[in-house]
C-alpha cells in the first residue's frame, strides 16, 4: 500500500468556475484520488479556496462586499457546487485560514534567514483616479510577450508570460479604466529566485517522466534568461496575509500584503493541517505527508492544473520549499492540462461565456459532466466542448453502452429468474472468451489510470463496457432461456456479475451512477477485480438483485438546441 498526496490548484475564489476549469484541475484529481483509493492506497486530497490577491478584492468590489464576507459565501458555493460534481476531498480549505497565514509568514521569515530576501525600493503604478497602487490584476494592456491585448498585470492568460504590471504596454485601470498612471515609490520584498537557478533546474532535469507540456513550460522560463527573475511576494493591498517576518513584524513593511501567488500554494500545507486541526487532531497526523523528516519521504505527491499555473508549481513554490532550508516535501509528478474551449469560442468568467459548474448541475447529474469531461480532457491539446458530441458521447457511452447493459440483464433476471442470480450450467468458450478480453482491457485501463491518462483510461472503459454488450449479444440469454435454460442462467450470472466489476471500476469516473449500480445489485463489495475469475463468482446463486431506476437518460434535440442557445450568451 502506497500512500499518496494529492493536490488541485486551488480555484480562485472570484465567482463559479466554468467547466474548463473544473476539467483543467479539480476533476482529474479527483479521478486520480477515487482511483487510487479503490486500489488500496492511502490518499490524502487536498483543495481550498484561493482567497487573496486582487482577484478576490475586485470581485468582493462588484459585490458590494466586504471582501472578508464575499470570501466566507463563495467558499461555501464553491463547496457545495464540488460536492455536488462529487469531488471528494479529503478538504477543502481557505487560503485565508489562520494556519496559511502562520505558515506564510513562517516561510517567509526563514527565506529572510537564508540570505533569499532582498527589499526593493521600486516605483509601481499608482493611479489617481482611483487613489490607490494598482497591483497585478488591477492594471489591464498588451502583453509585451504576444501582444494580447487583454493581459493583466500578473500574467498573460494568452501566452504564460509571468508579468509586472509595469512590463504592460498601453496599461489601464482595472477598477476604472483610467489610463492616467503615473509611477510612485513603494518598498516591496523580492524573493531572489534567481540563487535558486541551478538547483531548480537540476531538480527539473531529474523528473524525467512528467508531461512534457509540464517539463516545456519549466525549461522555458528557466532557460529563456528572463525567466527565473527575483519576484517580488508583497503588494501594497488591504486584504491577504499581513508581512511578518515569522511573528515578529517587518520593519518598514507595515501596512502591506503578501502576494497571492507566494501564499497560495503554500496553502497546500497548511490546508494539511486545517484537516488535522479542524478534527482536533495532532500535528503528526499532517506532518507525515508533508514533511520528510516525519515520514514524507514515502509519499507520492502529485498536483493537477491548468498549464498557466505551471510557472508557478515548477519555479516559484519550490524556490520557495527549497529556500526556507526545511524540509517540505517536494512535488513528484505534476499533470498539467491545455485549455477546455467552449463551442467555437473559449470559455470566459469576465464574459459569461460557456457552461458553470452551478447551471452544469441544474440541467443534469454530475456524472454526465464528468464523464465527457473526463474522457475529452484537454491532455495533449487543446479540446473543445460542443453539445453535438456532448449529446453524441452520452447517449452511446452512457446510455447505449453501459446504461443498456445493466438494464436489459437486471430485467431479464427479474423476468426469468425471479430476480435472484441463477444457478446451473457451466462456462464454455464464449464465456472464456470474455473473460481474456476482460482481463487484458483491465491491464490496460490500470496502466493508464496509474499514469495519469485520462482519454486512454476512458476509452479503455469504454471498451470494457462493450466488451459486455457484445458477449450478451452473441450469448443472447433472452433466445437460449427457451431451449437450455442453463446456458442463459451462465450468460446471466456472467452478466449480473459484470455489473459489479462494472461500478467498482467505473467509479473514479462515474460514482453516482456506480454506487445505483451496487446499490440495485444489493452489494457493497467494492473490491478491485483482481482476478477476473473470482470477481465473477462474487454474486452467488440465490443472490437477490433489483431492477435500478434508469442509470442514464438520452439528451433528445430539442434539449440540445435549448441548451446551446441558453449558454451561447452571458450569465444571468
Ligand atoms: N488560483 C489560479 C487558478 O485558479 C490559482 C491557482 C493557485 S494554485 C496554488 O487557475
Ligand atoms: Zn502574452
Amino acid at each position: 500500500m502506497d500512500r499518496i498526496l494529492i493536490t488541485s490548484a486551488i480555484p480562485y475564489i472570484n465567482g463559479i468556475k466554468h467547466l474548463g476549469n473544473l476539467v483543467g484541475s479539480q476533476l482529474p484529481a479527483d479521478l486520480y484520488a477515487r482511483y487510487m483509493r479503490a486500489r488500496g492506497h492511502e490518499v490524502l486530497f487536498l483543495c481550498a479556496t484561493d482567497e487573496h490577491g486582487t482577484p478576490a478584492e475586485l470581485a468582493a468590489d462588484r459585490a458590494g462586499k466586504p471582501v472578508a464576507e464575499y470570501c466566507a459565501e463563495m467558499w461555501a458555493i464553491q463547496k457545495e457546487l464540488a460536492d455536488g460534481f462529487g469531488l471528494s476531498f479529503d478538504k477543502y480549505g481557505r487560503s485565508s485560514s489562520a494556519q496559511n497565514h502562520r505558515l506564510t509568514q513562517h516561510l517567509a521569515g526563514r527565506l529572510a534567514e537564508a540570505g533569499l530576501i532582498e527589499e526593493v525600493t521600486e516605483n509601481q503604478l499608482y493611479s489617481g483616479t482611483d487613489g490607490r497602487f494598482l497591483p497585478d490584476r488591477y492594471v489591464e494592456g498588451t502583453c509585451p510577450e504576444c501582444g494580447y491585448e487583454r493581459a493583466r498585470g500578473d500574467q498573460c492568460e494568452n501566452c504564460t508570460k509571468q508579468l509586472d504590471p509595469i512590463d504592460l504596454i498601453e496599461p489601464r485601470s482595472a477598477i476604472s479604466g483610467s489610463t492616467d498612471l503615473e509611477m510612485r515609490e513603494t518598498k516591496h520584498l523580492y524573493l531572489k529566485q534567481r540563487n535558486l537557478r541551478q538547483q531548480l533546474s537540476d531538480w527539473i532535469d531529474s523528473k524525467t517522466d512528467w508531461p512534457i507540456l509540464t517539463t516545456s513550460i519549466a525549461r522555458k522560463w528557466l532557460d529563456d534568461g528572463d525567466g527565473l527573475q527575483d519576484r517580488g511576494i508583497t503588494r501594497d493591498l488591504d486584504w491577504g496575509v499581513p508581512v511578518m517576518r515569522g511573528d515578529k513584524p517587518w520593519p518598514g513593511m507595515e501596512g502591506k500584503v503578501f502576494y497571492v501567488w507566494f501564499d497560495a500554494p503554500i496553502e497546500y500545507i497548511a490546508c494539511a493541517k486545517e484537516w488535522t486541526d479542524g478534527r482536533g487532531a495532532e500535528d503528526a497526523e499532517w506532518e507525515r505527508w508533508w514533511r520528510t523528516d516525519k515520514g514524507a519521504d514515502d509519499v507520492r505527491y502529485v498536483q493537477f492544473m491548468g498549464k498557466d499555473n505551471v510557472p508557478f508549481h515548477t519555479l516559484s513554490f519550490p524556490a520557495t520549499i527549497i529556500g526556507s532550508g526545511e524540509p517540505w516535501k517536494l512535488v513528484d509528478y505534476i499533470k498539467s492540462f491545455n485549455y477546455l474551449n467552449y463551442d467555437g469560442g473559449q470559455f470566459s468568467t469576465s464574459l459569461g461565456r460557456g457552461v458553470f459548474m452551478d447551471q452544469a448541475l441544474d440541467i443534469l447529474p454530475a456524472d454526465y459532466w464528468r464523464w465527457w469531461l473526463l474522457s475529452h480532457a484537454p491532455e495533449s491539446s487543446d479540446s473543445e466542448f460542443t453539445w453535438d458530441n456532448f449529446q453524441a458521447s452520452v447517449n452511446k457511452d452512457l446510455a447505449d453502452v453501459l446504461g443498456n447493459f445493466v438494464s436489459r440483464v437486471t430485467k431479464f433476471c427479474r423476468s426469468r429468474f425471479g430476480g435472484t442470480v441463477p444457478s446451473g450450467g457451466t462456462p464454455g468458450p464464449g464465456e472464456e472468451a470474455l473473460i481474456a478480453r476482460l482481463e487484458a482491457g483491465l491491464k490496460a485501463y490500470e496502466t493508464h489510470m496509474e499514469a495519469i491518462e485520462i482519454r486512454k483510461s476512458a476509452a479503455e472503459l469504454r471498451a470494457l463496457w462493450t466488451a459486455g454488450n457484445e458477449y450478451l449479444q452473441a450469448a443472447a440469454p433472452w433466445t437460449a432461456y427457451g431451449k437450455d435454460p442453463d446456458r442463459a442462467a451462465v450468460a446471466v450470472r456472467l452478466a449480473l456479475n459484470l455489473i459489479r466489476i462494472y461500478a467498482v471500476i467505473s467509479a473514479p469516473f462515474i460514482p453516482d451512477a456506480s454506487a445505483r449500480m451496487l446499490d440495485a445489485l444489493n452489494s457493497s463489495d467494492t473490491a478491485w477485480p483482481s482476478e477476473m475469475g473470482d470477481a465473477l463468482a462474487v454474486l452467488q446463486p440465490g443472490h437477490a438483485i433489483e431492477v435500478p431506476d434508469m442509470l442514464f437518460r438520452k439528451i433528445t434535440d430539442d434539449e440540445r438546441e435549448t441548451w446551446r442557445a441558453q449558454f451561447a450568451g452571458t450569465r444571468d
